[in-house]
């Protein structure tokens, strides 16, 4: 393989981190160095297309790990590193943020650390090129109103979850890099995601996989609450796009412009379900909607003003949320292996707790 052409992704066994590897090597052909430590979230299955291809080199590790991490960069010399690895569900963050204080703020410090000490022994030609991305979420912004403007880049950090303040914080120490130790850094803060390989958790997902089999689908609150959907194909040619030509030190918002209240996004899951996988001891899969008790300090909107990213970069998504989220159902309804796996005992465990302690209110 061109080591020069090579990039080390951080997360790479995850929901957007797989999608991102699979596009970039259909994309762009360059070589992946691939760092996950694979927690609840990371599944090597996501990427068993490329169990023959060169070009991916999977290593389990934490980004924490200084030694490892050095290691790899003097080893392969990428010309930029891609760092998606974090805990990323907030109902987790709620019950035990620990961890995400551990990955999403400690962990990015450590690889900073490490891009840092390797940009140093570059070649000026080689600092010429070198990037470091930072992939983050418009969470970080806090909540808005229903008139108020979407979210830009110029808009006051207030998050309001421990996912969100970790997220943050970790925007906060690459910033500061890029300021106080010229580390050439971009950030990009992107809208929710949906999509194939995305963990049962979240709300798309659990969704499909619930109403397929007939179990109740538990909306929290009102089901007022609105999200700026994007399918995170789209999201990863927005990354590359920065990748290639963002200016060093900026933050890009990505988003679709696809805001939906979630009672609208689950009533559209239901009516596919009905319509791809109709059961008549299940019947209308509305009626396994249940109200259940409200996310401590949740969100009421997110919405997303990418004219930046657009008008600086020209990027455009390619997907609109009705289609992608019939691709999706349909990704899910076809790989029931893929499902299996995930859905360990642990996971299980997981969801029934969740759901028992929403529903017990
Ligand atoms: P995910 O939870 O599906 O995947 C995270 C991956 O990181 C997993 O493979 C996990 O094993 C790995 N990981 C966790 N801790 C690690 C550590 N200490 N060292 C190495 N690897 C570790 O998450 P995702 O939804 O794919 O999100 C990826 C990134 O994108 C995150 O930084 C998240 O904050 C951000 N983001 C997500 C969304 C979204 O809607 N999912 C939106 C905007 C931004
Ligand atoms: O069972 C559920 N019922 C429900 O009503 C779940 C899991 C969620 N919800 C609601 C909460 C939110 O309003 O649906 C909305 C979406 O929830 P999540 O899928 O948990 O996503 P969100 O909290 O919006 O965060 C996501 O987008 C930004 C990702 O998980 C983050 O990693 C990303 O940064």
């Amino acid at each position: 393989t061109n080591k020069k052409d090579s990039i080390l992704v951080t997360g790479g066994a995850g929901f957007i981190g797989s999608n991102f590897v699979l596009t970039w090597l259909k994309e762009s052909g360059s070589p992946v160095i691939n760092l996950d430590s694979l927690t609840y979230a990371g599944n090597r299955n996501n990427l068993k297309s490329l169990d023959r291809d060169p070009r991916h080199i999977f290593v389990h590790g934490d980004i924490a790990d200084n030694a490892l991490v050095g290691g790899l960069l003097r080893e392969h010399r990428p010309k930029a590193i891609v760092h998606f690895a974090a805990e990323s569900h907030v109902d987790r963050s709620i019950v035990g943020p620990d961890a995400f204080i551990q990955t999403n703020v400690f962990g990015t410090f450590s690889l900073l650390q490490t891009a840092r000490a390797f940009y140093a022994e570059l070649s000026e030609e080689e600092q010429e090129t070198f990037r470091f991305l930072h992939v983050s979420t418009d969470e970080v912004y806090g909540s808005l109103g229903p008139d108020d403007p979407a979210f830009s880049e110029a808009t006051a950090y207030a998050p309001n979850s421990p996912y969100a303040a970790s997220k943050a914080a970790s925007d906060h120490l690459v910033r500061a890099y890029f300021h106080t130790y010229g580390l050439p850094v971009l950030t990009t803060n992107c809208s929710n995601n949906y999509g194939p390989y995305q963990f049962p958790e979240k709300l798309i997902p659990l969704m499909i996989l619930n109403s397929f089999e007939g179990k109740p689908l538990p909306v929290y609150g009102d089901g007022k609450n609105v999200r700026d959907w994007l399918f995170v194909e789209d999201h990863c040619s927005a990354i590359r796009a920065v990748l290639d030509r963002g200016r060093l030190g900026e933050t890009y918002n990505i988003g679709g412009s696809s805001e939906r209240t979630n009672i609208d996004v689950v009533t559209t899951i239901c009516d596919l379900l009905d319509e791809l996988a109709p059961s008549k001891t299940i019947g209308s899969r509305r009626n396994l909607i249940s109200y259940v008790k409200d996310r401590p300090g949740h969100d009421r909107r997110y919405a997303i003003d990418a004219r930046k990213i657009k008008q600086e970069l020209g990027w455009e998504p390619a997907e609109r949320f009705e289609s992608g989220i019939r691709k999706t159902v349909e990704w899910y309804l076809a790989h029931q292996e893929w499902v299996e796996n995930v859905r360990s005992g642990a996971y299980h465990r997981w969801i029934e707790t969740n759901y028992a302690e929403r529903v017990a209110q």
